[in-house]
């Protein structure tokens, strides 16, 4: 692959900020009782979606994993984190019209949401790249999972049916180690989820999901090989969640709570860090520079904030379009 440009390098940076910033007003809102829905943490996750989505065209498909309700990703295809703000607040301003929770849905830009029911994503996803094929104009879908999504029945069906009509699919699997309080040795024979590729006659790649620059690289090259007509891919990122799964739940395992030092070590690894040292060594990034990209983004999320709090509720007349009772 050619070495980045420093923009490129500079935009991915970019995108872990306002990814984590994004996140850290969420957490916050949610501790103040201010969000109508749940919110699952990406802090530790967000070279993943930050990584992939940057070399995605705009008509390509993503389906999000819940990290994040998917703004990771969704900022990665042109979307205004003030609407998903809005939207958590149940607002008419939201992105889903204050209607759909954490289900974000947004055509224009090829974002398919988050699926509530863990794993159903491969399917879907596996019929996005099958619709895509038919059209013929070179798109892809790039699914992103959790390894829990990954244990599911419908994950292998999905994978083998892509495989043998050569689909233009990349799964990408988040694997933190944990499905909520069950951690990933729990319900795996084998180590690496990447392994499982074999079974398909697909690649299997492993990659450091801390790492956004990996993640762009190893996300690339299946997405070009995907656009060619050579069939799915399955990457393997290796992170870790810093929070607990959702806001306000306990952070366990096996009914303790999960090791702090486990926890401390995985964060020495922070992608945000990461990427920071790596720019500020090969002299891409400057502190003035890095110090102007904070502000900007904190401005950017309390701006959103006041945004999504000022803004009205959906119209009740919409109540018998959005409720179906049958
Ligand atoms: C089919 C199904 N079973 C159980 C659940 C309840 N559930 C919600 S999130 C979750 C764990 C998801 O783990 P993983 O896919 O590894 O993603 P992570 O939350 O670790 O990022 C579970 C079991 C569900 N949503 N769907």
């Amino acid at each position: 692959m050619p070495e980045l440009t420093k923009d490129q390098k500079l935009a991915l940076y970019r995108g872990l900020v306002r990814a984590r910033k994004y996140d850290e007003l969420n957490v916050r809102m949610a501790s103040e009782g201010k969000l109508l829905t749940f919110y699952h943490s990406a802090q530790g996750h967000e070279a993943i979606g930050v990584g992939a989505c940057s070399v995605l065209r705009k008509d390509d498909y993503v389906y999000m994993h819940i990290r994040g309700h998917g703004v990771p990703y969704a900022i990665g295809k042109g979307i205004d984190p003030k609407n998903c703000v809005a939207e958590h607040l149940g607002k008419a301003t939201g992105w889903g019209g204050g209607i759909t929770g954490v289900h974000m849905v947004d055509k224009e830009n090829g974002v398919l949401g988050v699926g509530g029911t863990i794993g159903s994503c491969f399917v879907l996803s596996a019929g996005y790249a099958l619709a895509a094929k038919k059209r013929g104009k070179g798109q892809v879908c790039v699914c992103f999972t959790g390894d829990g999504g990954m244990q599911r029945g419908q994950a292998h069906e999905a994978m083998n049916m892509a495989a043998s009509w050569k689909l233009p699919v990349v799964w990408v699997v988040e694997n933190n180690l944990m499905a909520w309080f069950t951690p990933f040795c729990d319900t795996s024979a084998v180590k690496d989820i990447a392994q499982v590729a074999k079974a398909y006659d697909m690649p299997g790649v492993i990659v450091d999901g801390m790492d956004v620059f990996a993640v762009r690289e190893a996300v690339e090259k299946a997405v070009k090989r995907a656009r060619k007509g050579e069939g799915p891919s399955l990457i393997e990122c290796k992170t870790y969640r810093f929070r607990s799964h959702s806001e306000g739940r306990p952070d366990a395992c096996h009914n303790k709570l999960r090791p702090q030092e486990e926890i401390e070590k995985w964060k020495e690894r922070d992608p945000v860090k990461l990427c920071r040292e790596r720019l500020l060594e090969e002299g891409v990034l400057t502190v003035e520079l890095m110090d102007g990209i904070e502000r900007e983004y904190a401005v950017e999320m309390e701006e959103a904030e006041k945004f999504a709090l000022e803004s009205p509720y959906p119209d009740p007349s919409r109540l018998p379009e959005i409720v179906y009772a049958p």
